[in-house]
């Protein structure tokens, strides 16, 4: 079932015309999600707000929605952790994070809401960091008021001032060395009606990692600037570690439900192509923001952004989620996979129907003139080389 669009453009600008109220959220292309999204946000008094403990969403799963409808003093605690763990099966990889996972938790806040935030820097680490988040309307995004050594913890408190999805991340120096070991996460600011209602969120970030070793080297793998530098990642990967979201760790939903990815782009380089094999994202936040886009096959994800892309699934199979930039997903592991369980659609999707022997200008008067032909052996033999060179990769059906 596909994801409600009730309204018709045309009919959309005539209610533009006898009225000054922009569209519901979601129901067309190019449009905000609500008029709440660009109306000056209301001034709070923190000490009057009532105080919540932000509920944070571990990837690959999304921080819950706020279902709040006024404004809240929102307590997010995030703690630094240099964590050695596998980047790969038998690859290791010294990664800086916010709280022990690549990406770092989800904070889910909404517009209006007054964020005290608590940087916490494990005594054990050996750098200081700090945190910029893209939701802040401030000088370094916070960075400038969350410098914290080993050891300590800082705090430092802002008002969400717009809508969307959010990149936070280290901005210690080396910037480019603190984001590329994995220090990123999500914030999202949900509007002020919230998110249109789907069955099924998840959580999923992609990022560069530029290791000594190739791709699936094994042993401790050091970070290599010069790599780092030139743009040339080992690795482009989702959530973190090679096949992170692959298998019995994949995204899982049943066919009738309405799946929502919050995903963001770590980077510290490359731009993200991001794409579902066999779907189409009915609607995408595009960039992160309020602006909806229809029927989109693929969704430019830039370093340091996000966006939300929502989609009916319809057909039950394993959708590979890639960077269709695809040497990267076949060769450097930004690949993803979300499994669908459920009844089958014949109308929407048939299988396959037909698979029986083509001969072309094999055929037997066309052979007649060319008698050393093997009858097309050699063809079906190399066709069948390509599908499973392909395919068995890919795992498409
Ligand atoms: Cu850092």
């Amino acid at each position: 079932m596909r994801l409600r669009r009730v309204v018709p453009v045309a009919l959309v600008a005539l209610a533009l015309a006898a009225c000054d109220n922009p569209p519901p959220a979601g129901e067309t292309g190019e449009q905000a999600t609500g008029s709440s999204a660009r109306s000056p946000v209301a001034r709070v008094d923190p000490a009057t707000l009532p105080v919540i403990d932000a509920e944070l969403g571990v990837p690959p799963r999304a921080a819950p929605p706020t279902r709040r409808r006024a404004p809240a003093k929102v307590v997010v605690r995030l703690e630094v952790r240099e964590v050695e763990q596998e980047i790969a099966d038998g690859s290791r990889y010294m990664f800086w994070t916010f709280g022990g996972t690549v990406p770092g938790p989800m904070v889910r806040v909404r517009r209006g809401d007054f964020v005290e935030l608590h940087l916490m820097n494990h005594p054990d680490n050996t750098m200081p960091h700090n945190i910029d988040l893209h939701a802040v309307t401030g000088p370094g995004g916070g960075a400038t008021s969350s410098f914290t050594a080993p050891g300590h913890q800082t705090q430092f408190s802002f008002q969400a001032l717009n809508a969307g999805v959010y990149v936070y991340h280290c901005a210690t120096a080396p910037v480019g060395m603190h984001v590329g070991n994995g220090m990123y996460g999500l914030i999202v600011v949900e509007p002020d009606e919230g998110y249109p209602a789907v069955d099924r969120e998840y959580y999923v970030m992609q990022g560069d990692f530029y290791t000594t070793g190739d791709y699936r080297e094994p042993g401790l793998q050091p970070f290599d600037l010069e790599r780092a530098i030139d743009e040339d990642p080992a690795y482009v990967l989702f959530n973190g570690r090679d096949g992170a979201l692959v298998g019995d760790n994949a995204l899982t939903a049943r066919t009738g439900e309405t799946v929502r990815l919050f995903f963001g782009n770590g980077g510290p380089n490359l731009t993200s192509s991001f794409h579902v094999i066999g779907e189409i994202f009915d609607r995408v936040f595009n960039e992160g923001g309020t602006t909806v886009v229809n029927d989109v096959q693929t969704t430019s994800i830039p370093a340091g952004g996000a966006a939300i892309v929502d989609f009916g699934v319809e057909v039950p199979g394993t959708y590979v989620l890639v960077d269709h930039a695809l040497m990267r997903a076949f060769n450097k592991g930004a690949v993803g996979m979300l499994r669908v369980d459920g009844d089958e659609d014949r109308v929407v999707y048939t299988g396959q129907e037909v698979d029986e022997a083509y001969l072309g200008d094999y055929a037997p008067a066309a052979l007649a003139a060319r008698p050393n032909a093997d009858g097309g052996a050699a063809g079906f033999a190399q066709g069948e080389r390509t599908f499973i060179g392909t395919c068995a990769v890919s795992q498409c059906e």
